[in-house]
């Protein structure tokens, strides 16, 4: 009986060795993924964009001009319940520079501006909607 009580006693301290060194390691395996769900957008697309409007009070994309240094990498982020996009160019004219075609709700979009200059981006679905990158 005594034998049986210290096998317990000694399988109990073994699964807890197990845990204690497995449970940390679990615990970093998630923070990649973590960190990847987290990463901050620069610029938002809210909600109802999609309707005219935002326009007046240049708030289709927010902040509606960014400006960063050469090199630096902007992410969109689509805070809307409808499709946008990210299109280099002026609505009817985009440059063949960067596009994220259609971003679902919650999407994002990054594009790294290695070159010194302003850039005009829009909405292929919302002519209205229009923002700019200067790049310095
Ligand atoms: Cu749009």
């Amino acid at each position: 009986m005594k034998k049986i009580i210290i096998s317990i006693g000694i399988i109990l301290v073994v699964l807890l060795a197990v845990i204690a060194v497995s449970y940390p390691a679990g615990e970093e395996e998630n923070k990649p993924e973590e960190s990847q769900n987290t990463i901050e957008a620069d610029v938002i697309m809210p909600t109802k964009v999609s309707r005219p409007g935002c326009e007046e009070t240049d708030s289709c994309y927010i902040p509606s001009i960014s400006n960063v240094k050469q090199g630096q990498t902007i992410t969109w982020k689509n805070e809307d319940v409808a499709f946008h996009s990210v299109t280099s160019g002026i609505y009817g004219s985009p440059t063949p520079l960067f596009d994220s075609g259609h971003l679902d709700p919650e999407q994002k979009f990054s594009f790294t501006f290695d070159e010194k200059g302003s850039f005009d981006y829009f909405c292929t679905l919302h002519p209205w909607m229009a923002g700019k990158v200067i790049v310095e």
